[in-house]
């Protein structure tokens, strides 16, 4: 146990430092060690532990010791993956005690999976119902989502249209999604409410849930009047897999636990097989750290084989610049990014020295809203610790679309599907809300006018109107990415337009007291601009803008 290389591997590398200082030195630098890799090769078990924190300094104090921290905690406890003697060894260093709450996680996976075989085959021998909108009974693998979605949108092509995100992920992957809508291939400027899952690989539940709502507002639109409202008013949008290389990983045996993307060298794309490696099981972007929106501050890693890794740069992960251009490229006026667990709805700011929000009054109040229809907790994203370069960090700012994190689920990334039910439909107190309830509220938040901004006039039939605006993001050490959001809608045949669009001046500009304006063109389908106008508008506010110009020169 003295030996010193020994040794080394038992400590993080700044306590090594630290001690090694204290020695006088004798103690060599490393290269880092890869504790997680070396517990899986030593099959160590891996844990979920409930670590007390009876003060905010004891959680402050475990968020600095780059353990997978589980969103899960409580006034005095954070629930913690623990991967095998390593990580056990540096909480009890640091002080801290614990329980266990699951003793051997990966074991417990073995056993999901014979309680998932008995609940599927319960369902096909008709002893239980399915109730799932779409009749599934076991964890999607990658391919049935892919499959899925293109089958939808054969079945209903006016209401469903398929596409890919701008990137392919790092391993090649097409990132695909589907829009929803009433008459989808007309782009006719209705509000957007965006869903994502599974940014996390192991968070099962966040793919099924965004798929699930998908297959409702299909299943029921003309039958439930609510669903038959917001295909009429609002254009939805799933992507159900963010991060198809991790999800694919973690849905092979003996990989669950798998949180990442497949970057293993910063800079390069990984090699076929590269990303199952046992030695490169803990490298990866964490791609809810890698958003620009105040990215390398606190909550967030600078080191690969961290969880929380946030990358070499902000938006370096082409996953991460797909859901960038994806909102960037749309009015998305409402967003859930689902993940698991711990039963929260979370909203910006994601760590506490940003402040309130100016929209805090409407953006609490949906929060809670949809936190009564699925039980959880609502509340400001730091308020269990901070993070930085999350998806929200950065959509809400850039855009002024409320956005919210769903941790799905009580006690684990992955619980045996049938909670996957419970979850949608709601349960004991929740029983027939749920997250069902709790997204239709989402999307009747995106057609109502009080929460987003609108701009109407006249214009010529067929015209492309075009909004656009070019500022920076500043991440945390204050340097300034470029963004531009840039969305178009064709003037209907009739000549007169509405477009629910976001509020023209940014979140940290009302902060301030200043205005930012969009700027509208009028266009020929070819691109040609017939007038440009700056518009002005404030959440809960509708401009006329009529396009005079335009329809003269048409
Ligand atoms: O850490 C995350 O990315 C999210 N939790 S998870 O367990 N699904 O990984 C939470 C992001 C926002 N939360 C905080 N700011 N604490
Ligand atoms: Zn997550």
């Amino acid at each position: 146990m003295s030996h010193p290389a020994r040794w080394k591997r038992l400590i993080p590398l700044a306590l090594a430092a630290a001690l090694a200082a204290g020695a006088g030195g004798q103690v060599q630098a490393a290269a880092p060690p890869d504790p997680k890799a070396e517990a899986y090769q030593q099959n160590e078990l891996v844990q979920l532990l409930r670590i007390s924190t009876p003060t905010a300094a004891d959680k402050q104090r475990l968020t600095t010791l780059d353990l997978d921290l589980a969103e899960s905690a409580g006034q005095s406890f954070v629930d913690v993956v623990a991967y095998g003697n390593h990580d056990r060894r540096l909480l009890e260093l640091a002080g801290f005690t614990w329980t266990t709450l699951e003793d051997d996680l990966v074991g417990a996976d073995r056993e999901r999976e014979a309680a998932d075989a008995a609940y599927a085959e319960a369902v096909r021998s008709k002893t239980i119902a399915a109730t799932l909108p779409s009749g599934r009974t076991a964890y999607r693998q990658l391919a049935d989502y892919t499959n899925e979605m293109a089958a939808l949108a054969g079945q209903y092509p006016t209401k469903v249209k398929q596409f890919t995100l701008k990137n392919p992920s790092l391993e090649n992957r097409a990132v695909r999604g589907i829009e929803i809508t009433r008459d989808v291939n007309a782009n006719n400027g209705k509000p957007v409410f965006l869903m994502l899952g599974l940014h996390h690989a192991r968070e099962w539940p966040s793919g099924e849930l965004t798929m699930e709502f998908a297959y409702d507002l299909l299943k029921n639109d003309g039958v439930d009047p609510r669903i038959t409202n917001i295909l009429d008013k609002a254009r939805v949008v799933f992507v159900p897999v963010v991060n198809p290389d991790g999800f694919d990983l973690s849905r092979t045996l003996g990989y669950e636990l798998k949180r990442k993307n497949c970057r293993i060298t910063n800079g390069q794309v990984p090699t076929t097989g590269q990303c199952a490696q046992s030695a490169n099981r803990s490298r990866g972007v964490d791609l809810n750290r890698n958003y620009s929106g105040f990215w390398g501050g606190p909550g967030a890693s600078s080191s690969l084989t961290s969880e929380t890794y946030r990358g070499a740069a902000a938006f370096s992960e082409p996953e991460s610049r797909s859901v960038q251009a994806l909102v960037s490229g749309h009015q998305v006026t409402t967003l859930i990014t689902n993940h698991t667990y711990s039963g929260l709805v979370l909203r910006e700011p994601g760590y506490a020295g940003a402040g309130p929000t100016p929209d805090e009054a409407i953006y609490k109040a949906l929060g809670d809203q949809m936190a009564a229809q699925n039980g959880y907790t609502s509340q400001f994203s730091y308020q269990l610790y901070d993070t930085t370069g999350t998806t929200e960090d950065w959509s809400y700012y850039a855009t002024g679309g409320l956005g919210f994190t769903f941790e799905h689920g009580t006690s684990t990334f992955h619980p045996a599907f049938s909670s996957v039910v419970n979850m949608y439909f709601g349960s004991g107190s929740t029983a027939g809300k749920g997250n069902r309830s709790a997204f239709l509220l989402a999307a009747e938040s995106t057609i109502n006018p009080a929460r987003h901004s609108i701009v109407t006039g006249s214009g010529p039939a067929g015209a492309v109107l075009r909004l656009k605006k070019s500022f920076t993001t500043k991440t945390w050490n204050g340097t300034q990415l470029p963004d531009v959001l840039d969305s178009t809608m064709v003037v209907p045949a009739g000549g007169s337009y509405t477009w629910h669009i976001n509020p023209s001046t940014r979140p940290a500009v009302v902060q301030q007291g200043g205005t930012e304006a969009w700027t509208l063109t009028c266009e020929r389908p070819t691109g040609q601009v017939l007038e440009t106008r700056q518009v002005t508008v404030a959440r809960g506010a509708s401009v006329t803008a009529n396009l005079t110009t335009c329809v003269a020169g048409f």
